[in-house]
């Protein structure tokens, strides 16, 4: 055992949620967690959560609390039995994670845990990963957390290669290099019913739009990756919003259904087009589950974040710029 753990090693890192604008759904390998397409995302400034890993030669089990409550514990140790084997040690942890907004509700909890958790847990085990690496052990976790280890625009492989040592994700563009505006309208606070790894396994199995959605996503992966390029909101916006309303097709015709949303999700998407037909640039994303996020231009972001405030059944909207990638706090 490495002696430098005895003392009960300590680190604490904090992670960005992020948005896919090209989703990732399916897997190629659900044991290694390998994506069956790519995506692309962005990272949130406003959204992180700050975790802590603490190792302890006393404990038999890891342990496992978030928002101050404790939690099972089973994916979180898949991630730490990949770190201790890299030392090889054994020693159990108590991580100790808290979020900024909701947890399991469409927000992306799982992507900035799992990114938080592979920086902390791998600094309080005293190693030094690249981002590749990082990228690659929080995919492990949640494929979605491969992205949160990069800041700004990122853009996840799914690689060919069997063992998954090619399917991590890797910047486009730093958070400052573009600055688009996010906000999110969130339209429900509870946990959602279907959490998308289960979800995704079942659209592969009886959604028979699943293939099309395979074959179509290179396609708009090298669509969204020339308008980032180019910088040209009204490409990246309409592609988005494009992707997302395939993939809720393909949630939609799972057997049974995947319905995510519910009616402000839909009252905040008709006042996303709304305000386009007003003639603002601003276009809407979901994910798995009811919030509405909505990119805009900055200069914009004040009358989408009134508009989105306005729609019945909003509880609360929160506006974002573009955020770093996961970091050491301690
Ligand atoms: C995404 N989502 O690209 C898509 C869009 C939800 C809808 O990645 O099974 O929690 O842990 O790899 O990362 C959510 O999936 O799934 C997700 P696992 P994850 O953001």
């Amino acid at each position: 055992m490495d002696e430098t753990l005895g003392g009960g090693a300590t680190a604490v890192a904090r992670a960005h949620s992020n948005i896919a604008l090209v989703k990732y759904w399916g897997k190629r390998d659900a044991a290694l967690n390998i994506p069956a397409v790519g995506s692309i995302s962005v990272t949130l400034e406003a959204l992180y959560t700050d975790t802590r890993v603490t190792f302890r030669p006393d404990l038999a089990h890891d342990e496992f609390w978030i928002d101050g409550s404790r939690s099972d514990a089973t994916r979180v140790s898949r991630v730490l039995d990949l770190v201790r084997a890299r030392v090889g040690h054994e020693q159990r942890v108590v991580v100790s994670s808290t979020n900024n907004f909701p947890t399991g509700a469409g927000l992306a909890s799982s992507a900035s845990g799992f990114a938080a958790l592979a920086v902390a847990a791998t600094g309080a085990a005293g190693l030094e990963l690249t981002d590749r690496e990082l990228s690659i052990l929080a995919r492990r976790g949640s494929g979605s957390a491969a992205r949160s280890i990069l800041g700004g625009f990122a853009e996840m492989h799914t690689g060919v290669a069997a063992d998954g040592s090619d399917a991590y994700a890797e910047q486009l563009l730093g958070a400052a290099d573009w600055p688009v505006s996010v906000t999110v309208a969130i339209t429900e606070r509870g946990e959602k019913s279907i959490n998308s790894t289960v979800g995704m396994v079942e659209s592969a199995a009886t959604s028979p739009f699943y293939p099309t959605w395979l074959d179509s996503a290179a396609e708009d992966l090298s669509e969204m990756r020339a308008a980032i390029a180019a910088r040209d909101f009204a490409r990246l916006g309409q592609l988005s919003e494009y992707n997302c309303l395939k993939m809720h097709a393909l949630m939609l015709t799972t057997r049974p259904a995947l319905l995510y949303w519910n009616a402000a999700t839909v009252a905040a998407l008709h006042a996303v087009r709304g305000l386009r037909a007003d003639g603002v640039p601003a276009y809407f994303t979901i994910d798995a589950g009811p919030q509405v996020k909505v990119l805009s231009l900055p200069a914009d972001s004040a009358v989408v974040q009134a508009t989105l405030a306005l729609v019945p059944g909003v509880l609360e909207v929160r506006g974002s710029t573009l955020g770093p990638g996961a970091h050491r706090l301690a």
